[in-house]
C-alpha cells in the first residue's frame, strides 16, 4: 500500500492505494474547524489577521496528523504501507530553532506531536497563501534584483505577496531577533515531511518554485534572490529535491504509535496544486485542470517554462518532471459561501440557479466577484461590483446573484488564463466545489469546453498517493492512466449556442474590470 496525505487550508486528508490492483483502499479526512475546534480556526486559519495578514497555527497541522493517523490505524493495517508522500497548501512557512532536529529524533510516542514540537517554533504562527501583507517587501526584493522581469525570469513569478520569500523578509524586518534564532524555514509540505521522517526534509521543485527563491533554470536556491530576501538564508533553507525520490525511513514515533513498518519510506512532500496535477492525470501536457478548493486555481503541465507577462500566473515544478503553469484566485469557495450565507441559500440553490433559465440569463448580468482582496487581478476589493438589470442590481432575486457570481468567477479565470495559450478543449474539474453540477455547467459554458470529473474529488491526496507509489518504483505515467479515469457519465457538455454570448460577456467583463482597477 502507498499513502498520500494532503494538508490543505481547511483539512488534512489521506488516500491509501494498491497500485498493483489499481484500487483505492481507504480515504479519510480531518476537518480543522470541526474536528479541532480548540484551535479557534473554523476555516483552518486564524480569523483575526490585520493589515492583510492571514496566519495559521502550525500546531493545528500536527494535531490533525496525530488525529488522522489514529483514525487510519483503527481501520487499516499501516504496517503494509511501503511509502508515504504528501502535499501541503502552498507558500505557507514554518520557523524553527536549532532544537528542531533533536526534538524530531527524540519524539516520545506516549505524548503528542504538537506538545513536543511547540518549543522549537521561533514564530508562533505561520503566514499562509491568503496573506496579502507583504507589498513593501515585494517592492524591495524587486528593486534589489533590478525589476519584476528579472525576478520572474529567475523564479517563474514576479515577487508575490503570499510567496514565501517576501513573507520571510517581513518576519526578518519585524522581529530580527526571532529571525536570527531561526535555524530552519520550512514550507507546510516540508515541515510535515520532516515530522514523519524524524529529520529535516528537503523541499521539492514543485512547492519550492512558489517561494520567489528558487532558480527555475538551475533548480537550486538563487543566491541573489536569497540575499535580497533576508540574511543567512542559505543556512536556513532545506535542500531541494525531486518529489519522487525518497529521502528517509519513517520516524520511530509513528512505528510505535500507529504500527507503521520501520522500513516505510518517506518521499519529499510537494504543493497541493502540483500534487493535484498528478492526481488529475494531467502530469503530461494536454489537459487543463480547474481546482475549486478554498482557492480556485487553473493549471496545466507545460511543454516548456513560459511566464505570464502581466505577472499574475506562475511556473512551478511538475512532480512528473518539467514544469506546470498556475493561476490562483483568492475569491474562490469563501466568496461562494459569502453569497450563499448572505441570501440564506444552500448548495442545491446554487445548482438550480446555474442550471435553470440558462439561455435567457446567460452572460446578461455582470458581477466582479470579489468579496475580499484578490490575487488575480491583484487589488484590494472589499465588495463585489454589479452591472445589469434593476432586479439584479437591487439584489432582490438571489438566483441572479448566484449565476452572475459563478459567471464572473469563470469569466475572470478565462480572461487571466489567455497568456498560457493552452488549448482548453477539455477541462478537468476538482476540489470541494467540483461536485456541484451547476458550477460544472457554468465552467463548460464559459470556456466552451467539455468538463470532466474524476470519482475522487480530492485530487491532491490522490496525487500524493501516486507520487508515493512512483517513489516506491512504480511508473507515474501508468499510475495516472490507471487511477485518473474520467467516467463518460460525468462529462458536462457546453451549450455551443452560448459561445457568442460568453465572448460578448468576456469583453464587457474585461472593460468593467479595467475601469474598476483604474479608479
Ligand atoms: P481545501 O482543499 O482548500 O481545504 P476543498 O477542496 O476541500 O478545500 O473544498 C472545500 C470547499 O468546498 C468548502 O469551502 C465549500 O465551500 C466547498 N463546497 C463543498 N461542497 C460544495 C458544493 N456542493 N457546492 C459548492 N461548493 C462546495
Ligand atoms: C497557489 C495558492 C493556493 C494554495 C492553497 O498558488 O496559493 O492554491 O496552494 O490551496
Amino acid at each position: 500500500m502507498f499513502l498520500g496525505l494532503d494538508s490543505s487550508t481547511q483539512s488534512l486528508s489521506a488516500i491509501l492505494i494498491d497500485p498493483e490492483r489499481g484500487r483505492i483502499l481507504h480515504e479519510c479526512s480531518v476537518n480543522f474547524g470541526n474536528d479541532l475546534p480548540e484551535f479557534g480556526s473554523p476555516k483552518g486559519f486564524l480569523p483575526d489577521g490585520r493589515d492583510g495578514e492571514v496566519h495559521a497555527n502550525p500546531l493545528l497541522w500536527l494535531a490533525a496528523l496525530d488525529l488522522l493517523l489514529g483514525r487510519l490505524a483503527q481501520s487499516v493495517d499501516l504496517s503494509q504501507v511501503k511509502c508515504i508522500a504528501g502535499s501541503g497548501q502552498q507558500h505557507g512557512s514554518v520557523y524553527l530553532d536549532d532544537s528542531f532536529e533533536s526534538r524530531l529524533k527524540a519524539l516520545d510516542p506516549t505524548k503528542d506531536l504538537a506538545t513536543q514540537i511547540a518549543p522549537a517554533l521561533t514564530r508562533a504562527t505561520s503566514p499562509i497563501w491568503m496573506d496579502t501583507s507583504t507589498s513593501a517587501e515585494c517592492a524591495e526584493i524587486t528593486a534589489a534584483l533590478g525589476g519584476p522581469d528579472e525576478v520572474c525570469r529567475r523564479s517563474g513569478s514576479i515577487a508575490i505577496e503570499r510567496f514565501t520569500g517576501p513573507q520571510i523578509r517581513r518576519f526578518f524586518k519585524s522581529d530580527p531577533a526571532a529571525y536570527a534564532r531561526t535555524q530552519h524555514v520550512h514550507l507546510v509540505s516540508s515541515f510535515l515531511a520532516s515530522i514523519l521522517a524524524g529529520r529535516a526534509a528537503p523541499i521539492d521543485f514543485g512547492d519550492g518554485a512558489g517561494m520567489n527563491l528558487m532558480n527555475l533554470a538551475q533548480l537550486s536556491w538563487d543566491p541573489d534572490l536569497m540575499q535580497a530576501t533576508a540574511p543567512d538564508l542559505a543556512k536556513k533553507l532545506p535542500s531541494l529535491s525531486s518529489a519522487t525520490r525518497t529521502f528517509s525511513s519513517i520516524a520511530p514515533y509513528f512505528v510505535a504509535k500507529y504500527q507503521f513498518a520501520a522500513d516505510c519510506r518517506i518521499a519529499p512532500f510537494t504543493g497541493d496544486n502540483p500534487a493535484s496535477l498528478i492526481g488529475m492525470g494531467a502530469g503530461t501536457p494536454g489537459l487543463v485542470v480547474i481546482s475549486l478548493g478554498t482557492s480556485d486555481t487553473f493549471f496545466a503541465a507545460m511543454p516548456e517554462a513560459k511566464t505570464d507577462p502581466k505577472g499574475f500566473g506562475h511556473v512551478f515544478g511538475n512532480p512528473a518532471g518539467g514544469f506546470m503553469s498556475l493561476i490562483c484566485f483568492r475569491n474562490g469557495s469563501l466568496a461562494r459561501e459569502k453569497l450563499r450565507d448572505q441570501y440564506q441559500l444552500d448548495w442545491s440553490d446554487f445548482e438550480q440557479a446555474a442550471l435553470t433559465h440558462t439561455r435567457e440569463q446567460a452572460g446578461r448580468n455582470l458581477m466582479l466577484p470579489f468579496f475580499s482582496p484578490e490575487i488575480t487581478p491583484r487589488h484590494d476589493f472589499n465588495a463585489p461590483m454589479l452591472q445589469g438589470s434593476p432586479a439584479f442590481e437591487s439584489g432582490t432575486q438571489p438566483a441572479l446573484q448566484v449565476r452572475a457570481l459563478l459567471e464572473g468567477q469563470f469569466l475572470n479565470m478565462r480572461l487571466h488564463s489567455q497568456w498560457m495559450a493552452v488549448n482548453a478543449d477539455r477541462i478537468r474539474l476538482t476540489g470541494g466545489a467540483s461536485t456541484n453540477n451547476g458550477i460544472a455547467q457554468i465552467v463548460a459554458d464559459v470556456f466552451q469546453a467539455p468538463v470532466e470529473r474524476l470519482a475522487i474529488p480530492n485530487s491532491a491526496a490522490l496525487g500524493a498517493a501516486l507520487i508515493a507509489a512512483a517513489a516506491g518504483g512504480h511508473d507515474l505515467q501508468t499510475l495516472q492512466q490507471t487511477f485518473c479515469l474520467a467516467s463518460s457519465e460525468s462529462e458536462t457538455k457546453p451549450d455551443p449556442t452560448l459561445s457568442p454570448v460568453y465572448q460578448n460577456a468576456l469583453e464587457r467583463f474585461g472593460s468593467l474590470l479595467a475601469r474598476e482597477l483604474d479608479r
